[in-house]
């Protein structure tokens, strides 16, 4: 069935093209539907596709070949228009009225050439035939698998525990509303109800974040969680007129195991970190506290507020954790404490200074990883400052399994490091597979707006 393109008016086939741009293929995506079956989808295959190229008023199919594929998104050519073309079009090989070869006859469909070239060849069966030799087509059950593959554990009036957007280093008790494309929107529990109903503090994650946990994590592992007001009357808002259930540690993607028996990370250790409030910064940051299951609290070193606000929770598995001369080693500025200076700062000097040591590298989780990203590739990507929002963006570096991204027509004050197997990148064509709204890049009017301080507010001003 055909859903309505939810992105207004932003088309990814003329963006790829304008910028002559490859997309990163879905095989990438180890998170998304299909991406097993993937490998599988190349250029050349046959489909048989809704023919929109006919008077006629009943639904009829064409054999059209594959002549391009970006993410979820094939450039289609209609058999019969040879090296015209033309009248390629652009579909979404996941919602799109696509059928393996041999669809019609099993379903009493008929095929019928589009208009332009019925005149062309008089006699079409010998003709397709001829083509259709050797012809690779799309599984069977392509759309069944794909329908399997975006089943979620989750569902509204689940209960979670999540880092509180309004002080990251303690985690809140949410409720989730919404579910898109395996992408969540969570309320907290006591985030209270404008004069119109609307909530006043929500967070949106991808099930598989390491921002979420099931509920008692924060005590179990020693995480500071905020205690719900109990005052605040959520009643009144769908998610909470659910009966509502505590969610558990099998919804949750499982982390790598660490030992921590035997020279595991110290407080006071010092590392490089991806600043968690500035995701294209790569600091200078310490250890502050170890916690139970591999987790810690890392502070960046230098803009401390003293009171372990500022303090985040990464697990001692995460990319964002590296080990001291990473960047040097790979050509990353590193971003250093106020009044240090780029061209005399080494870390031999200042781990005397400090009197710290250095986490020892072993402890890092910097597998490299045949990931198949590549720089200028596109993608759809979370802003996870402002993680409501998947937009439009580019592959800009690849180093090891980090992936340096940015946001088409954006400045690079907004580019951000992820991991190659982030939940929160998709492949293009993600969003309109889903439903999910996908934030087309700013014209050159707005480029120059710079971020707004990220406030409590579920309102994403955009
Ligand atoms: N309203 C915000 C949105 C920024 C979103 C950028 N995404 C790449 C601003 O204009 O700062």
């Amino acid at each position: 069935a055909f859903r309505k393109d939810a992105n207004s008016g932003f088309n990814w086939g003329l963006h790829l093209e304008k910028h002559s741009c490859l997309a990163a293929p879905v095989s990438c995506f180890r998170h998304v539907p299909l991406c097993a079956q993937w490998e599988d989808i190349e250029v050349g295959l046959q489909v048989e596709v809704l023919n929109t190229r006919t008077a006629l008023l009943t639904k009829v199919y064409w054999i059209a070949t594959v002549i391009r594929l970006a993410g979820y998104k094939a450039l289609l050519r209609y058999i019969g228009f040879e090296d015209d073309g033309s009248y390629d079009f652009w579909c979404n090989l996941g919602i799109a009225d696509v059928h393996p070869i041999g669809w019609c006859a099993v379903n009493s469909k008929l095929l019928v050439p589009p208009q332009e070239i019925n005149k062309r060849i008089s006699d079409w069966k010998p003709y397709l035939r001829q083509k259709l030799v050797g012809a690779s087509t799309i599984p069977v059950d392509f759309h069944v698998m794909m329908a399997d593959s975006m089943k979620c554990p989750f569902r509204q009036g689940v209960r979670v525990e999540v880092v509180d957007r309004s002080l990251v280093s303690r985690t809140r008790t949410a409720v989730v509303d919404t579910v898109i494309g395996g992408r969540l929107r969570l309320i907290y529990e006591d985030a209270g109800l404008g004069a119109s109903g609307e909530v006043l503090s929500d967070f949106w994650c991808h099930m598989l974040s390491p921002l979420i946990h099931p509920i008692n994590w924060s005590v179990r592992v020693g995480h500071l969680i905020k205690e719900t007001d109990k005052s605040v009357d959520m009643s009144s808002h769908p998610a909470f007129r659910k009966v509502l259930c505590d969610s558990v540690q099998s919804q949750f993607k499982k982390l790598r195991t660490v030992y921590m028996e035997g020279g595991f990370f110290k407080e006071g250790m010092k590392l490089e970190a991806i600043d968690p409030l500035n995701l294209g910064n790569i600091c200078v940051a310490s250890v502050r506290k170890v916690l139970f299951d591999g987790y810690l609290m890392v502070s960046i070193d230098g803009v401390e507020t003293g009171d372990g606000s500022d303090w985040f929770c990464y697990h001692a598995s995460s990319h964002a954790i590296l080990p001291t001369g990473y960047c040097r080693s790979n050509d990353i500025p590193l971003t250093l404490p106020p009044g240090y200076d780029q061209a005399t700062f080494t870390w031999t000097k200042y781990l005397k200074e400090m009197g710290a040591e250095a986490a020892p590298r072993r402890l890092f989780n910097t597998d490299v990883v045949e990931h198949g990203f590549a720089p200028g590739m596109k993608l759809e990507a979370v802003d996870l400052m402002e993680p409501l929002l998947v937009c439009v963006a580019t592959v800009q570096r690849c180093v090891g399994r980090l992936l340096l991204l940015h946001f088409d027509g954006w400045e690079s004050e907004f580019d951000q490091w992820v991991d190659c197997e982030s939940p929160d990148i998709y492949p293009v064509g993600w969003c309109e597979l889903t439903g999910y709204q996908l934030q087309p890049p700013i014209g050159p009017e707005r480029k120059y707006i710079k971020r707004k301080t990220s406030d409590d507010s579920s309102k994403t001003s955009a």
